[in-house]
């Protein structure tokens, strides 16, 4: 049976309005008074993820929404640069399966298109692909394809700065790829929000985002600095994404063919000209990435990887450990799978994660009624307990 389309070719639906604070990426941290310029560290292990910059201790759920505004603060200051807030205003429309949008920021606009197709016909879950999603997805599930590379090209260094994003903000705006996608993406879930689950039969209390590989660090990002996806895909993003760069560099250093920070910022745009000061000595940065599934926690976080060495299989596994710590303080380790399982193609998802997958993606953009088993499966005996001197609390 032909999948059904989210509205009846040639329907369109318009609507613009400017926007409200509660546009903001950022809609459900807690307001409160996080360090804005968080000073470098000397430590060669995983920084603790519940003290503040100014050495109090995180010990309730309410404080680490702020911590993670902190968090974010230093991830853009250090590696991805300037999230931009929202737009001055926002018009969408949806045309058969194009997604239409149009921002305006200050004196400037820009405009781009998103394809949306399947669904369960009624309000459905949807993830949003950086790029084509190659994840067999659960039937009822609908599919938006966001063309990131054309928002913010990756071309290798001469692409810094060019792009929709850069047309708009200005080609030398501090933002990396990853940081112009996320952005680019948060438009999406504007667009969604303000046509509404009646024109786009889209429901966005349940949207996902994914992509592999280079475009998998982006939906790491764009899962990170948008509190309304409620799931985040990251499919084998290696360094950049679920590896840490302190446990790469140590892997490095005992020889492995791992990519590194330090070879990143030489081969492509995807971070902020920022992070080029940090590379060579990353035990100088105040976090690692796993904060940057702190930051999507408790949301719900599925990470497929594969023993590819490049990625880092010994760096993701421990990195993502230390990030399920974070969650269980938070009661939520069901809310965070990581699954490394080797033995197939880059971005060629194996079979044998099909399950997990249909557990997390009906969990969060489906019925809901199961929460997902804990998933924790590696190759690799890495343990967070080697690069981490510190302990989880239990949040209040
Ligand atoms: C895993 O993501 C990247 C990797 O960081 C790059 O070094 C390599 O060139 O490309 C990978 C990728 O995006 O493959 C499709």
């Amino acid at each position: 049976m032909a999948t059904r389309m989210i509205l009846p070719a040639f329907a369109a639906a318009v609507s613009a309005f400017p926007f409200s604070p509660s546009s903001s990426p950022l809609i459900d941290r807690q307001a409160c008074t996080p360090a804005t310029d968080v000073p470098s560290v000397s430590n060669s292990l995983l920084p603790n993820p519940f003290i503040f910059a100014d050495g109090s201790e995180v010990t309730t759920a309410d404080e680490w929404t702020c911590r993670q505004e902190e968090i974010l603060n230093a991830f853009q200051q250090y590696e991805l640069g300037d999230l931009p807030p929202a737009p001055d205003s926002l018009e969408a429309s949806l045309n058969g399966g194009t997604l239409s949008i149009s921002v305006t920021v200050g004196g400037s606009s820009a405009s781009f298109s998103a394809s949306v197709s399947g669904g369960s016909g009624g309000s459905s879950g949807a993830i949003i692909g950086l790029g084509p999603v190659a994840l067999p997805l659960p039937g009822g599930v609908a599919t938006i394809t966001f063309d990131n590379s054309a928002f913010a090209q990756q071309n290798g260094g001469s692409s810094r700065g060019q792009g929709i994003f850069y047309d708009l903000f200005g080609s030398d705006h501090s933002a990396g790829a990853l940081t112009a996608w996320a952005w680019g993406i948060s438009r999406i879930i504007d667009a969604l929000e303000q046509l509404g689950a009646e024109t786009t039969g889209i429901d966005t209390a349940r949207l996902g985002v994914t992509g592999c590989s280079r475009n998998g660090k982006g939906a790491f990002v764009a899962g990170a600095l948008d509190t309304r996806i409620a799931l985040t895909i990251p499919q084998e993003s290696g360094a950049g994404g679920s590896a840490c760069w302190r446990i790469s560099d140590s892997e490095k250093a005992k020889g492995k063919n791992v990519q590194t920070a330090s070879q990143i910022v030489g081969e492509n745009v995807w971070f902020s000209t920022r992070f080029d000061s940090w590379t060579s000595d990353t035990s100088r940065l105040p976090y690692d990435h796993h904060l940057l599934a702190g930051l999507i926690a408790p949301r719900g976080l599925y990470v497929p990887e594969n023993n590819i060495d490049w990625l880092g299989p010994v760096s993701m596994t421990a990195c993502m450990r230390a990030s399920r710590l974070v969650y269980e303080a938070l009661g939520a380790s069901e809310h965070l799978g990581f699954s490394l399982v080797g033995g197939h193609g880059h971005c060629q998802f194996p079979a044998s994660q099909n399950g997990e997958l249909d557990q997390f993606v009906n969990y969060f953009l489906l019925d809901g009624q199961t929460k997902p088993e804990i998933i924790d499966r590696s190759e690799e005996n890495a343990q967070a307990g080697d690069y981490i001197d510190w302990e989880a609390p239990v949040l209040s």
